[in-house]
């Protein structure tokens, strides 16, 4: 799909979800490179993606390390570089969607027998996490967060009740008396992106329900591979949250205010899932240096 096409679909939310926005942009990367595409034109295409929507750092993070690749490939002799950077950034590519796969097994193992989960948004993480610990035979119950405006908890509701998951849709403003009238245990969230210092940016509504979990003593695991951690943040840059269109919240005029993220402080945050292991939110630096040392040096 052509670059222009990817950076509308993720505006729109036609692709949406951190995971599936830097797959979607890698890969409209890869696509620029196999038609031939210069570094400067690369660079071009990259800050199309990067300028359709603000907030998920995954999105940077994965043009950032396609143009890196391209980069570290520039002194190679120019008749096996394009072959050797097209293989690395399939390689980048495959480990991406591997991550998932990884992050849904070492999540599943977090599920108890008898567990009340809550959820807001649609992550596909956490999603995989889920069915991934319905299909071991662990028994438990969902509680969905139908996340206005957009309401993706009814693609989560969808997802789940088809892989038989038992889960049950919940307006926004359910959530605390969900939690303290369904007892619920474990309350499962996503991620867009993880700062340096563990505070976690997620969809708007994340914070209330870490802040109500706290207050209810429910754990709040933050579920996220490790594309969502921003190198950015070292050096003190912070995500601009997204203020989406008034009209998804109501067609009216009207004064709105819609913003699309909220930010979750790490004393609220009981532990981080991602797919190099469980780590504390304060944690965060080290996955940082392990994986961005190429872009934090
Ligand atoms: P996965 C989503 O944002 C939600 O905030 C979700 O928690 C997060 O991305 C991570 O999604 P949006 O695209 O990568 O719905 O876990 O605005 O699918």
């Amino acid at each position: 799909m052509p670059v222009k096409e990817v950076a509308a679909k993720i505006a729109s939310m036609e692709i949406r979800g951190a995971l599936r926005i830097a797959i979607a942009a890698a890969k409209a990367m890869e696509q620029e490179i196999l038609d031939g595409a210069s570094y400067d034109e690369l660079v071009r295409a990259g800050d199309t993606l990067k300028d359709a929507r603000p907030t998920a750092v995954s999105l940077p993070n994965a043009i950032n390390y396609v143009l890196h690749i391209f980069d570290k490939h520039k002194s190679d002799d120019p008749s096996v570089a394009r072959s050797l950077i097209i293989a690395d950034v399939s390689d980048f590519i495959a480990g991406l969607e591997s991550s998932l796969e990884k992050i849904a097994e070492i999540g599943s193992n977090l599920v108890e027998e008898g567990d009340v989960i809550l959820t807001i948004c649609n992550s596909n993480t956490v999603a995989s996490i889920l069915k991934r610990a319905w299909e071991k035979g662990k028994r438990f119950k969902v509680y969905a967060c139908e996340t206005r405006p957009r309401f993706q908890g009814h693609i989560t509701y969808n997802d789940l009740a088809s892989a038989g998951v038992d889960v049950t849709l919940i307006v926004d403003s359910a959530a605390y008396y969900t939690m303290v009238h369904k007892s619920v245990t474990k309350a499962f969230v996503g991620a867009d992106t993880v700062y340096v210092n563990g505070d976690v940016v997620n969809k708007i509504g994340t914070s209330q329900v870490a802040l109500m979990a706290k207050h209810a003593g429910v754990e709040l695991i933050v579920c996220t591979e490790t594309i969502k951690f921003s190198p950015y943040s070292v050096s003190g840059e912070l995500v601009e949250i997204e203020e989406r269109d008034q009209k998804e919240v109501w067609d009216k005029e009207a004064k709105i205010f819609n913003p699309a993220f909220d930010i979750t402080e790490k004393e609220h945050i009981n532990m981080i899932v991602t797919e190099v292991g469980i780590i504390p939110p304060e944690a965060a630096y080290q996955v940082l240096k392990e994986k961005f040392g190429w872009s934090l040096e």
